[in-house]
């Protein structure tokens, strides 16, 4: 565990064309906006904010979230819904995991009520667009402090 807390907050594919496609599903905030609103939201943690279009190289980071992270937030977008390779890298974690959605896939398609993240995720937090993840990452820093007793001990 680090001795900061360090919030790996990964997003899977298509993720980097939010405010360029599709503002009615998604919105108009860019992926940089909430980038934003998860350093503001961490309250003086680190945040590690990552996107890839690639199945690999999004394990690589779950991979190496496990030595440096206290906690992840994960969007995984599509391979939400599709990788079991990616359930399997999850499985290894043993910080919390916090599964997050701008929209809410239980609301959509039906392919999307499938989940490979959600049966090893603490949480999920889904249809908030871009608070969704300002709660994801507050959500994940109450868990740390958790863990590491680390506020609201008293002395
Ligand atoms: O609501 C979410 O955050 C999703 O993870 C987004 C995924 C979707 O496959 C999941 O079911 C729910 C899709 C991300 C695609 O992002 C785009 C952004 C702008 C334009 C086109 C796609």
């Amino acid at each position: 565990m680090p001795q900061t807390s360090v919030i790996y907050v990964l997003n899977g594919p298509n993720l980097n064309l939010l405010g360029v496609r599709e503002p009615d599903i998604y919105g108009h905030e860019t992926l940089a906006d909430i980038e934003t609103l998860c350093v503001d939201a961490a309250d003086g943690a680190e945040i590690v904010f990552r996107q890839t279009n690639h199945e690999g190289e999004l394990i690589d980071w779950v991979q190496e979230a496990r030595d440096k992270a206290s906690a992840l937030v994960l969007n995984a977008a599509g391979y939400t819904h599709t990788s079991v390779a990616l359930l399997d890298a999850l499985k290894t974690l043993t910080i919390p995991i916090v599964e997050c959605h701008l929209s809410n896939p239980a609301a959509r398609e039906r392919f999307r009520h499938r989940s490979y993240v959600s049966p090893v995720a603490t949480g999920i937090i889904s249809g908030f667009g871009p608070i969704s993840y300002e709660l994801a990452v507050k959500a994940a820093l109450g868990l740390v402090q958790k863990r590491t007793g680390a506020q609201g001990r008293s002395v």
